[in-house]
């Protein structure tokens, strides 16, 4: 039987996944027994004003124990990381924070015997020999980023962990996430958020992909929850552990845009594709999820039109 999870540390909790995970798990656990870590960047008002709030850099051991020391934290959802594009810039930052980040995550989970760690995993564990359209479960792994290169290491080194130390690490493999509360920063998937907003404030927006560009996506409501469905199945269910596929929905940016129109007929879309189009080419365009649906029950809520009519509300009523 796993052990319970009752106070919990959310590295990263600044990000675009992490400031919204925070909010989610202090109304489910308790203000006081959730910290939101963040290394160089302020957390929302809204995560500040809420509980507790920790400089934590993943890359000082000595930062993240004494933090677990402190809260006597007994898990950690580890959203700090560099995405795909930024990763492409700074490669060896990529590394640094991915992976020996990561490692410090797990070092100290095994030395205090944590409960969990959750490690996000993602789509751009794929390359481009892996078959695009419902890549299975299990298939190659040959990423052409560092983002991808540190993301299947991550997913290797937590199923070692798990089998060689016991510790009980777990991951989805993202697709790309679509959010109104907090920007994501460099990736290749930020076209999907950042269309919202300039439709919104501009009327227009010229898109990093081109038109027919198909991704998997998912709304961040779907995303949170399956995350943490995920850190609360048992254990005995699990035969996967760090690399779940988890599909939601799937559109070009052509589609978004048309599907945008539909509330915001004005909306002038332009594409001018720069260096990220060959990060999306080389990702699927739809996942097979059929493992986390047999093993912990994943089931997504949201698709393209319930998705761009919330986010078109939410944005609308704290832009305009
Ligand atoms: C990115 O675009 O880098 C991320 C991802 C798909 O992991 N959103």
């Amino acid at each position: 039987m796993a052990r319970p999870m009752k106070r919990i540390l959310v590295t990263g909790s600044a990000g675009q996944i992490g400031s919204e995970l925070v909010m989610v798990l202090r109304d489910r656990y308790g203000n006081d027994d959730v910290v939101a870590g963040t290394n160089r960047t302020q957390p929302s008002k809204a995560v500040q004003e809420s509980g507790p709030v920790e400089v934590c850099n993943i890359n000082d051991k000595g930062q993240l124990h004494s933090i677990v020391d402190r809260y006597d934290i007994d898990t950690i959802y580890n959203m700090a990381a560099i995405l795909s594009a930024v990763g492409e810039q700074k490669p060896l930052l990529a590394w640094h924070v991915n992976m020996d980040g990561f490692h410090n995550v797990l070092e100290c989970a095994r030395e205090k015997e944590l409960a969990r760690v959750m490690n996000p995993s993602s789509i751009a564990a794929f390359g481009p020999e892996t078959p695009r359209m419902n890549t299975p479960q299990e298939t190659v792994l040959k990423p052409k980023t560092m983002y991808g290169v540190t993301k299947v290491a991550g997913e290797l080194l937590g199923d070692y962990y798990f089998k060689r130390f016991g510790v009980d690490v777990r991951g989805v493999r993202y697709p790309g996430i679509i959010s109104s509360e907090t920007l994501p920063g460099g990736g290749t998937t930020d076209y999907a958020v950042a269309i919202f907003y300039e439709a919104i404030q501009k009327k227009r927006y010229e898109c990093f992909v081109r038109e027919d560009t198909v991704l998997p996506m998912m709304y961040m409501p779907d995303a949170l929850k399956g995350l943490i469905d995920l850190a609360e199945a048992p254990l005995e269910n699990l035969k996967h552990h760090c690399d779940f596929n988890m599909a939601s929905m799937s559109f070009s940016a052509g589609e978004l845009a048309a599907e945008i129109r539909k509330h915001i007929p004005e909306l002038e879309v332009t594409y001018k594709p720069d260096f990220r189009q060959a990060i999306a080419d080389s990702w699927p365009q739809s996942i097979d999820d059929s493992a986390a649906r047999e093993e912990w029950g994943w089931k997504p809520s949201y698709d393209l039109a319930t998705m761009t009519k919330d986010m078109i509300e939410k944005l609308s009523a704290r832009l305009l």
